[in-house]
């Protein structure tokens, strides 16, 4: 999930810095005491460790050998979409840079490198012709993972469609189910010998959420309807794109990604405990129940009984896929109270306004809120098995000297691992953990300004410098 709340935002001041700084150390200093220092070992020669990345938020070359505007290029060009008016066009230049990119991967000791395929760079139109020089440029990272015994897992949707569908109502028209199933059903098979591990969609909610509700994302829509119709046909692409993969690709590893977040009322009123239940229902179930074969959780949110509406003969079923693994993506815990949002009508109590540990992007820094999710996603008895497939945070990063001294990031890291660990030692089948990200990048309507990678990036050379978090992660690693 953006990491933003998706429901209000506030900025975080100076002395929030600060406090931060000291806060953190307070949490690090509780969650090593109550878990002795692991190891790598801890966590058994089957988990896997791995960095991701996203197409549109690294690879610029936006319109380069045959790639066509995307939705994100369209709609960072509008003005006031994105922060500080930057733009994604060459953002970390992957796409000539890529094999420095996984060189430093293999330097940090990671065996997993996941990285989302651009539907524009590989159909133009959105459907029909292939560029080969798209399918060639994955390829070419493909071929660079598995020359550095890295295993390749690809992300098939991160967000970046073709602006030619977009312009066609994009999520919300449901001929997205035929335009989806054809973008999968060439990648699968391009890519079928050298791929075994695959995600179909990353965070449906995020970007229904922000793209056709708030509008903080693309496409920028602000309508229920819209945003209910991009929820079922996203709930249907996501299990057929499944079903498609294990068509295609013998021997598949087949998962998909979804936010989470750990979401506790502000107080014990009731008004707030039943609002904690509707933003739970919203942010942690509306996804994966109907993966699951279970619905959508009309029975905390019931204005979901208006997607019966959009059903076709078949959508029941056809909601529904048996993911080898699930992705969860946490980072951060959300304080819910009773407000007049309509359907949800719940809000986030900013981390600012609490007093607490926060990242950059204002949401609080809470290790527990991951043992907490896995507990609770492993209560579904139709998950055969979990990858944390996103955890990381921004913190303000200084280059100096060449070097980049964060501290806090470690400490996130350290005492989210360490609450995945409580969360395997007790049973919970959890069986890899892929840090977001490999590289700063370009944080959507963020853009620049908020730095999550283990490896630094000066947007002005393109120079790339290892952080003392990276640095931990090799030694870790090793
Ligand atoms: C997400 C996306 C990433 C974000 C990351 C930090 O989960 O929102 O997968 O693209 O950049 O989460 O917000």
């Amino acid at each position: 999930m953006n990491r933003r709340d998706w429901i209000i935002k506030s900025g975080l001041t100076g002395t929030g810095l600060l406090f931060l700084n000291n806060s953190i150390k307070a949490i690090h200093l509780t969650f090593s005491q109550s878990k002795s220092e692991f190891t790598k070992a801890d966590f058994g020669p089957e988990f896997k460790w791995g960095v991701a990345a996203a197409s549109y938020q690294t690879e610029g070359a936006w319109n380069v050998d045959g790639k066509s505007e995307s939705n994100w290029d369209h709609f960072s060009r509008i003005h006031g979409k994105i922060e500080r008016g930057e733009s994604a066009d060459t953002t970390t230049d992957f796409y000539h840079r890529f094999a420095e990119d996984i060189e430093l991967i293999k330097k940090m000791n990671f065996k997993v490198f996941r990285f989302s395929l651009s539907w524009p760079r590989i159909i133009p139109n959105g459907t029909g012709e292939v560029n080969r020089n798209g399918l060639g440029f994955y390829h070419k990272v493909i071929d660079k993972c598995i020359s550095e015994n890295i295993e390749p897992w690809v992300m098939i949707y991160h967000w970046d469609m073709p602006q030619v569908l977009e312009t066609q109502g994009g999520w919300a028209n449901r001929q997205i189910i035929g335009w989806f199933s054809e973008f999968v059903e060439v990648v699968t098979r391009e890519y079928a010998n050298k791929v075994k591990n695959w995600m179909v969609i990353n965070e449906q909610l995020s970007y229904t959420g922000m793209g056709y509700m708030q509008g903080h994302f693309a496409p920028g829509r602000k309508n229920l309807n819209a945003f209910m119709k991009s929820v079922h046909y996203s709930v249907l692409c996501n299990a057929e794109g499944g079903r498609i993969i294990r068509k295609n690709v013998p021997g598949a590893n087949i998962g998909t990604a979804f936010v989470t977040s750990w979401i506790e009322p502000v107080d014990y009123q009731k008004k707030n405990i039943e609002a904690a239940k509707r933003l739970d229902a919203l942010i942690n179930r509306l996804f994966i129940e109907p993966t699951l074969g279970l619905g959508y959780p009309e029975d905390t949110l019931p204005i979901l009984k208006k997607m019966r509406n959009l059903f076709e003969p078949g959508d029941e079923e056809r909601m529904a896929f048996d993911f080898d693994f699930i992705g969860v993506q946490y980072y951060f815990r959300t304080i819910a109270k009773r407000s007049m949002i309509p359907g949800v009508r719940a809000n986030q109590v900013p981390a600012s306004k609490r007093g607490v540990p926060a990242s950059e992007l204002d949401v609080e820094i809470y290790p527990d809120g991951l043992y907490s999710i896995l507990k609770k996603f492993s209560k579904y008895s139709g998950i055969k098995n979990i990858i944390v497939t996103e955890n990381g945070t921004c913190v303000v990063d200084k280059l100096e000297n060449g070097e980049v001294h964060d501290q806090v990031r470690i400490a996130y890291f350290k005492d989210h691992l360490a609450a995945l660990l409580k969360a395997k030692d007790e049973g919970v089948n959890v069986n890899g953990y892929l840090v977001w990200s490999l590289t700063d990048n370009f944080e959507w309507d963020k853009g620049f300004r908020t730095r999550f990678g283990l490896v630094y990036v000066d947007f002005n050379t393109l120079k790339r410098t290892i952080k003392d978090s990276g640095l931990w992660f090799k030694a870790f690693l090793k």
